[in-house]
């Protein structure tokens, strides 16, 4: 190549970073451990949605995995804990312990949309999620879900699961059912609706640049 050539090549490059001075991958690990419960959660919120999850529970497994597959999160949850009680120990650390890795993955909140909301179907269940990554836990929860158990899973875990994702990230979470009547739907659909819009709200917003998205300046 002469000089004019390769000045020109250099002149009509288009101004693309390079894949080095991208954002780096905003990922998290965190394990705690009790007298109940030994759970290990690691994430990568800019994933593209491989899920690994083995908490003992297989209903929350599935939904976990919707978690990554519709937040395009990298996910890995892996949980002991004393099932032979019943599942409300594990349920609830596990939700403890992704609030946890969600609220370190996205740090001190900057650069980030920090307002999410999506409406999920699942044939005749249809529910919204709005939440926000307020720095203040509030859960608003009007699911209805008919069965006591999906699989053997009690669906009264269902809020709890939420309500502790909601204390550990620090986020305000409304999950509203508009519609619905089959419980496996009902619960897929809130999972499914609250992948989507976490994604929305930790995406990074460009014009936010790295400043934090309060006219407080804190969250
Ligand atoms: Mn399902």
């Amino acid at each position: 190549m002469n000089d004019q050539l390769r000045i020109m090549e250099i002149i009509d490059r288009p101004s693309v970073p390079p894949a080095s001075s991208v954002q780096p991958a905003r990922a998290a690990l965190v394990k705690r451990t009790t007298l109940e419960t030994d759970v290990t959660a690691s994430l990568n919120l800019d994933g593209v949605g491989t899920c690994k999850a083995s908490t003992g529970i297989p209903f929350l497994d599935h939904m976990l995995h919707q978690i990554a597959s519709h937040g395009l999160i990298d996910l890995d949850v892996q949980a002991i804990g004393d099932l032979e009680i019943d599942d409300h120990h594990t349920n609830e650390d596990v939700g403890i312990t992704l609030g946890q890795a969600l609220a370190k993955a996205v740090g001190d909140r900057s650069g980030i949309s920090r307002f999410g909301h999506f409406i999920a179907p699942l044939d005749e269940a249809l529910i919204e999620v709005v939440l926000d990554f307020s720095g203040r836990p509030h859960l608003s929860y009007s699911l209805e879900i008919p069965n006591q158990r999906i699989g053997t899973y009690d669906t009264e875990l269902v809020r709890e699961f939420f309500s502790a994702v909601v204390n550990h990230t620090q986020m305000t979470l409304h999950i509203r059912q508009l519609q619905g009547g089959n419980s496996h739907h009902i619960v897929e659909a809130a999972f499914k609706a609250f992948a989507r819009a976490l994604r929305m709200a930790v995406e990074i917003d460009p014009r936010r640049a790295s400043r934090i998205p309060s006219s407080k300046g804190v969250l």
